[in-house]
């Protein structure tokens, strides 16, 4: 059965990396099956539907779903947010694997709380450069997995 993969970026947090997010799930696709290439689609964008309190509960509790089934987490984390931070907490709670990517250069500085947060194993935090994010995927999935 083919790795079931739990991408994370930005929504709500901003959309401004939304080409890259859709870059990365292209790559991914070679790695397994993403459960959220929804987060890659331009026309999602930060106001549209999810204003009411129950579809807010609706998207948590389904996302939250898909990452108990998922074998791993791959988070663009580049531009902060809130909802990417939560899912690698709890992705962590869960004791996924997880990989973070950070685009360099970048006017943010990551959390400590992500950088933090690496650790060797399960938790793997890396700077990248859009020219060698599909190096790092290739050697993520074949080194770690
Ligand atoms: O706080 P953020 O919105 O930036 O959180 C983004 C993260 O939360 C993504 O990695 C998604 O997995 C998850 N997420 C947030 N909003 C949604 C959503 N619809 N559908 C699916 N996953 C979501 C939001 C609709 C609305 C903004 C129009």
């Amino acid at each position: 059965m083919s790795l079931r993969i739990y991408f994370c970026g930005s929504i709500r947090g901003g959309r401004q990396d939304v080409e890259i997010y859709s870059r990365i799930l292209g790559q991914l696709k070679r790695f397994g099956r993403v459960l959220t290439e929804h987060v890659g689609r331009p026309e999602l964008n930060e106001k549209g539907e999810g204003k009411v309190e129950a579809d807010d509960k609706c998207i948590h509790d389904r996302d939250l779903e898909w990452l108990r089934e998922a074998d791993v987490m791959v988070a663009e984390v580049t531009q902060p947010s809130l909802g990417v931070g939560y899912e690698i907490g709890r992705a962590v709670a869960m004791n996924k694997k997880i990989l973070c990517l950070f685009r360099t250069p970048s006017k943010y500085v990551l959390s400590a709380m992500i950088r933090g947060a690496a650790n060797g194993t399960n938790i793997h935090v890396k700077d990248y450069s859009e020219e060698k994010v599909e190096t790092i995927l290739q050697q993520y999935f074949e080194q770690q997995l």
